[in-house]
């Protein structure tokens, strides 16, 4: 009942029987099977990642134009590490990355505030396309099958709404909107910062020239969304975020302390472990292009538990600003020809949305998973 009373109140829209949800949330078997639960966490994890101690290597990575005897062995092993994360798994968790919890802890508090406001509160952000992507508040329907919805609310942003979201919210109320304020522009700061040192050890890994890091740099400004996954009395029946692979460069999520992260392996889905003080980082379909299908763009999903409401931030780290995204000729021989077609930013994400589309204003789970293969693969 617990659990029925808390979905009714983010789910708004529908009445939750006290032990079955509505239809339009119950996805066909084979979308979500094999069903894993939240916390069915195996023997197998995704590598965990401490990125303490490589600030002063990080600093001075322009001076070293790829000399790697210049490096200390600790920071070589940092990026032997991710490289091994990105082609095996194409996600890894970093730990001592720099973003302090007390930042961690207020923005959570902040998701869970806005989450908790009254449907039509949440409304006034009603989402909405601006330029090549979504901003607002929103049931994610991007990741589900004809009409079947998903467990989940969600709420879009970039630096640059940041203040005029905070004065809709509280138009009466300047305290409220400094600390909406305050508090994202400082994520997205700290974000930002921990997304440039993941770009200069992914270009390091790569065996790219490190002098060339404004060359791959992400371009800002990133887009956040804010996740809440709220409890659910069947939990087997729905997702969360239906099976996925992100379209972006690369994406850092922050999970808190509730699973429901989980990733496919060798198809084999595995249950990713929370850790509050951690973030999972997972290669983008541009990271994949970028790196020759080297790095995996990996396909995840979310799932939800009876008990349990769960809030998750995913940071999307924009490509770099490029005119047509390309292997780096530094990167191709004869032994490793491109394996994609050129093409831009946007034109790959409106080829992702068309595709999705159907033309029914529902999107297919079979062609999400397969634009970059389908349609750019040579
Ligand atoms: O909440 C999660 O664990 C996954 C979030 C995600 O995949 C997304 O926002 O695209």
């Amino acid at each position: 009942m617990a659990a029925a009373a808390a979905a009714s109140n983010v789910l708004q829209e529908v009445s939750v029987e006290e032990n079955c949800i509505p239809e339009c949330y119950v996805w066909p078997d084979e979308l979500v099977s094999p069903v894993v639960a939240h916390d069915a966490f195996g023997e197998e994890e995704i590598p965990v990642i401490d990125l303490g101690g490589i600030e002063e290597a990080l600093d001075h990575h322009h001076e070293r134009e790829g000399d790697r005897d210049q490096y200390s062995s600790q920071y070589l092993s940092v990026v032997s590490l991710l490289s091994a994360a990105c082609e095996n798994w194409g996600f890894f968790q970093v730990v001592n990355h720099g973003v302090s919890v007390e930042l961690l802890q207020r923005v959570q508090a902040m998701s869970e505030r806005f989450c908790a406001l009254p449907l039509l509160e949440k409304r006034k952000l009603e989402v909405h396309l601006a330029g090549d992507r979504l901003l607002g508040y929103g049931f994610i329907t991007k990741h589900a099958q004809a009409s079947k919805r998903l467990w989940s609310e969600g709420l879009y942003l970039d630096i640059s709404c940041v203040s005029s979201f905070a004065k809709t919210l509280s138009p009466h109320d300047p305290q409220k909107q400094h600390e909406f304020c305050e508090t994202l522009e400082e994520y997205f700061r700290a974000l930002q910062k921990l997304a440039r040192k993941i770009t200069h050890l992914l270009i390091n890994s790569l065996g790219l020239k490190p002098g060339n890091y404004d060359t791959y740099a992400p371009k800002d400004p990133a887009l956040l969304r804010m996740n809440h996954y709220p409890p659910c009395p069947e939990p087997s029946k729905t997702q969360g975020l239906g099976a996925h692979v992100d379209p972006n460069y690369f994406t850092i999520l922050h999970q808190g302390h509730v699973g429901g992260l989980q990733v496919l392996k060798d198809d084999v889905w595995v249950a990713v472990r929370p850790h509050p003080e951690a973030f999972a980082i997972n290669v983008g379909d541009m990271l994949q292009v970028i790196s020759n299908g080297r790095y995996k763009s990996a396909k995840h999903r979310a799932v939800v538990n009876k008990k349990q409401d769960r809030y998750s931030l995913a940071y999307f780290a924009q490509p770099p600003n490029w005119d047509l995204i390309v292997t780096p000729q530094e990167l191709l021989d004869s032994k490793h020809p491109p394996l994609y077609k050129p093409f831009s930013w946007k034109e790959y994400l409106e080829t992702v949305f068309s595709r999705n589309n159907n033309g029914t204003g529902s999107y297919s789970y079979e062609n999400l998973r397969s634009v970059l293969t389908l349609v750019y693969h040579m």
